[in-house]
């Protein structure tokens, strides 16, 4: 294992000095990721932020916190350590050495994975970057801005593996990652979800919840990837994507929390006069998040994972602890279908039912975040409670893109669904209610009222340490 170099312009652990070829194509797209990052990324002016910064990939000390500028954070490229004794775990080339070059045959299909991942990372960062003007507190803020520069990183490590594994067009790809923007008319990012707007705190919630939890679980199928290098890359990406998810449930926890305070004072859920966020308004918020989430899993068939997984590109999540053959050749699954035009299900072989295989795992992970937010209501003594909707609802990709649904899963109409799809979806009337409470809150110590104080600060820091310095 190579000890991180800092001395570099760009730290690595990958002996970028050793190659200086590659060296030099990634210093030269550098200034054009940090103007991208100062045209495209947090736009509230900072002195400094108490960040972490990865250091290393080892079990111990991986990362150092301390007080930077947000330009002169230093994004590196970190690959989790080579393990000699790694035989690929699934697929056709199940057994054999995994690959630390890219083979021929797979090439287009690796370069539109990691593409697909890459385009992610900074979209997230273009969502959110209005964000910071809003912050309801300094502890919050920093947090969005630990997420953003981490996002900037994983960026880094998908333009890493494109500019030494994929020549000409992978360095061309990594220029058409900074090309492509959020919301963009002409250059979109390339997925649904990261079109939307984040702008507002309880979207960047269910946003760092539902959003960042599809990458959890695509990172954990890469992970498995038989190209060596995406396979390490990813594993240290999901020890950073970590802390984006602990953003997320504990910032829908305290939002929560401080409706259930307010509900349970006034034994009412009119908290909306009173500076706080209506349960009905986070179910509606819950709502759209999780089902455009749920659309990033692609179709509930899909000949490109079958393609993928057979070829060794992309696993299954936890592949080693499936009790199968791990080639799935003879296997089926039910997956969620449109039958006669009923809500149903149909058996399909294995290979083609990945996507919905994944999709299952996420959708059991989502599941445990809406129990805590429940065990506040029910500690509370509350009766209302907050629920996943149904799978059909709100859908835009795969089998029920073409139908309307409750989120209890019943068919409407699509004259129906224009009517009622505001009692299950945010309305302007919503938005712009979430948005008037967004006032910002950068005193020390101090948080907004529609939000309760988190329980501990970061790295055994208090709440009220001064974790960023406005400028
Ligand atoms: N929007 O065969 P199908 C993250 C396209 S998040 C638009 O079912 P496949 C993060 C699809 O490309 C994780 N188009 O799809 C989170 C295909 O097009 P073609 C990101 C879509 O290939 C927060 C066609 O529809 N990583 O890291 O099985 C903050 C047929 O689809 C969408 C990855 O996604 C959509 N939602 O699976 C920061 C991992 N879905 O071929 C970061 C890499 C599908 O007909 N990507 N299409 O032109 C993949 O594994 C797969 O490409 C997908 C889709 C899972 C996305």
């Amino acid at each position: 294992m190579t000890t991180p170099d800092y001395a570099e312009k760009i730290p690595n652990n990958v002996d970028l000095r050793d190659d200086r070829r590659l060296q030099r194509a990634l210093e030269s797209w550098q200034p054009n990721f940090l103007s991208w990052w100062e045209s495209m990324g947090p736009t509230l002016p900072t002195r400094d932020v108490y960040l972490r910064t990865a250091v290393n990939v080892g079990r111990e000390g991986w990362a150092h916190f301390g007080h930077v500028p947000m330009r002169d954070y230093r994004w590196g490229i970190f690959l989790a350590e080579r393990d000699p004794g790694r035989r690929v775990g699934f697929g056709d080339h199940k057994g054999e050495p995994p690959w630390q070059q890219v083979p021929g045959e797979y090439r287009s299909e690796l370069r539109r994975l990691i593409v697909i991942q890459g385009d992610t990372e900074p979209a997230s960062v273009e969502q959110q970057r209005n964000l910071g003007a809003t912050a309801p507190s300094l502890y919050d803020l920093r947090n969005l801005f630990q997420v953003n520069v981490e996002e900037g990183r994983h960026l880094w490590a998908m333009v890493y593996l494109l500019h030494a594994h994929f020549g000409r067009e992978g360095r061309e790809e990594a220029e058409e990652l900074l090309r492509r923007n959020s919301g963009s008319e002409d250059a979109p990012r390339i997925l649904g979800a990261f079109n939307e707007e984040t702008p507002d705190w309880l979207s960047f919630f269910m946003f760092t919840y539902f959003t960042d939890r599809d990458g959890k679980y695509q990172l954990g199928t890469l992970k498995e990837s038989a190209f060596d290098p995406l396979s390490r890359t990813c594993e240290f990406m999901l020890k950073e994507e970590a802390h984006h998810m602990f953003v997320g449930t504990t910032g829908v926890d305290r939002v929560v929390e401080r409706t259930a305070q307010l509900m349970v004072e006034h034994d009412s859920d009119e908290v909306a006069a009173r500076g706080a966020i209506p349960l009905a308004v986070i179910q509606k918020y819950l709502n759209f998040h999780y089902s455009v989430s749920l659309d990033l899993f692609g179709g509930e068939t899909s000949t490109n994972v079958a393609n993928y997984y057979t070829a060794g590109l992309k696993g299954r999540w936890l592949e080693d602890r499936r009790r199968d053959d791990h080639k799935l050749t003879s296997e089926s699954i039910m997956v969620d279908a449109l039958q006669d035009g009923e809500i149903g299900q149909t058996e399909v072989a294995a290979l083609v039912g990945l996507n919905t295989d994944l999709r299952r795992e996420y959708i059991a992970d989502c599941q445990s975040g809406v129990k805590r937010w429940n065990r506040i209501l029910s500690g509370a003594g509350l009766e209302p409670r907050l629920k996943l909707p149904h799978v059909a609802f709100n859908r835009k990709v795969g089998a029920f893109a073409g139908i309307e649904a409750t989120p209890d899963g019943e068919l409407l109409t699509a004259g129906e669904w224009e009517r009622r799809k505001g009692e299950w979806l945010p309305t302007d009337v919503d938005k712009t209610h979430v948005r008037s409470l967004m006032q910002p809150v950068h005193e020390r110590g101090k948080i907004a009222a529609w939000i309760a104080p988190p329980r501990n600060g970061i790295n055994g820091k208090p709440f009220d340490y001064d974790y960023v310095h406005l400028a």
